[in-house]
């Protein structure tokens, strides 16, 4: 499959991940992440992606922290692959138990920060130029568990504290936002992209942090990927996307992209790759093509590489029908037909005043609405002609 002109990237947490659950113990042995980075690359992945924790154990010490972030800087640059981004893990080990940035507990906020700062330097050393913060166990299981006015205080103290130092040393950085609505607390703050934007308007720091919201995030809370995505690009806030499968609202099942809901999976891939259909000038995403998913429990390390394979298949495949779907004549026909470019006209002319719609009867007094109520858009047509395009 042509994968070249793509670029994919992967978390070493998602191939790395050795199936451990609420319920039972791993079905898969630990790989050293730097071979992972050599299987990735024989794939025809194009970077990297991994939290502190993924590749230098909570604690270890600085000879074995230099020894081991060696072994994966060896590896990207033997492979030619591109170490994109890097997180902090602030959610496994117990002393974040109430949160990183969030916690009641002060000390572990200090903790939390001197974490998060210390890996801002490597994410510098290494030349990544996303920082995605993904605030799993920043929340609650009950509602009068936090101040949620000072918790959010806090995110925001957190938050600003992170993107200042970032501006202070003059690194290439951006943080990435990453919602989550629930699991592993029962309530997660910034649950959605909708939150996260509202909470970035919010900040001192905010032009530097953005969004890098998750497909089966927003979809575990009910909501369409691809709309919170199109919202994120509007608002020029999409710095980075995760990508994976989920099928219906449900525990975060961190599936292969496209085994949950295909059709919206399409959709994603046709606004990543060919952009707003009525809006040339619009944001365009720009950034990897990164897959957070899980290789299920019951796949051996064969179905690790098969599964890691299966998201830039499945990906490729869409982006090619999504481009067959754009520049298919009828498709172009249906999307006049169903008003998409009416839509991309201002509602106003460009010199018009309210006072100037407010003189034009045909708008109001005059509109027959009856009729314009009559008119056939034709958007189960245009939604039929995309799935010809998919499975057709
Ligand atoms: C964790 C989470 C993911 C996040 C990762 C980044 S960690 O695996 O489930 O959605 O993207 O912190
Ligand atoms: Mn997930
Ligand atoms: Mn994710």
């Amino acid at each position: 499959m042509a994968q070249q002109n793509i670029n994919f990237s992967f978390g070493l947490w998602t191939t790395g991940w050795q199936g451990r659950d609420q319920f039972g113990d791993a079905t898969r042995e630990h790989r050293n992440p730097a071979d992972d980075v050599r299987h990735l690359a024989e794939l025809g992945a194009w970077g990297f992606t991994f939290h502190d924790d993924d590749v230098v154990p909570f604690g270890s010490d600085d000879a074995t922290r230099d020894r081991l972030l060696g072994e994966v800087k060896t590896a990207a640059e033997e492979t030619g692959l591109t170490i994109e981004m890097v997180t902090t893990n602030l959610f496994s080990h117990p002393v974040f138990k109430d949160g990183g940035l969030t916690s009641n507990d002060r000390s572990v906020r200090r903790f939390a920060l001197r974490k998060v700062l210390r890996n801002i330097d490597l994410t510098a050393e290494l030349g990544a130029k996303t920082f995605v913060m993904w605030g799993g166990r920043e929340g609650s299981e009950y509602d009068g568990a936090k101040d949620l006015h000072a918790a959010l205080e806090r995110y925001k103290e957190g938050l600003d504290l992170v993107a200042g130092y970032i501006k202070d040393k003059g690194y290439d950085i951006k943080i990435a936002l990453e919602p989550k609505p629930n699991e592993p607390r029962g309530d997660i703050f910034l649950p959605t992209v909708g939150h996260a934007l509202g909470f970035i308007a919010e900040l001192e720091h905010g032009d530097i942090v953005g969004l890098n919201p998750e497909t089966g995030h927003e979809q575990m809370a009910g909501l369409n990927y691809t709309h919170g995505l199109a919202q994120a690009l509007w608002a020029d806030k999409l710095f980075h996307i995760d990508l994976n499968g989920q099928r219906s609202i449900k525990f975060d099942q961190d599936l292969v992209f496209g085994h949950g809901d295909l059709l919206s999976a399409f959709f994603t891939v046709d606004l990543v790759e060919n952009g707003f259909p009525a809006s040339p000038n619009a944001p365009r995403y720009t950034g990897p093509r990164h897959f957070d998913y899980k290789p299920s429990r019951t796949e051996t390390v064969a179905g690790v590489w098969d599964s890691a394979k299966a998201n830039m298949d499945t990906y490729t495949m869409l982006a090619t029908k999504a481009a067959a779907y754009r520049n298919d004549p009828e498709v172009q026909e249906a999307f006049k037909t169903a008003g998409l470019f009416e839509l991309a006209t201002p509602t106003l002319g460009a010199d018009e005043t309210v006072a100037d719609l407010l003189a034009d009867t045909t708008t109001f007094e005059d509109y027959d609405a009856d009729t314009a109520a009559e008119r056939d858009f034709g958007f189960v047509r245009l939604n039929q002609l995309a799935l010809k395009h998919l499975i057709g």
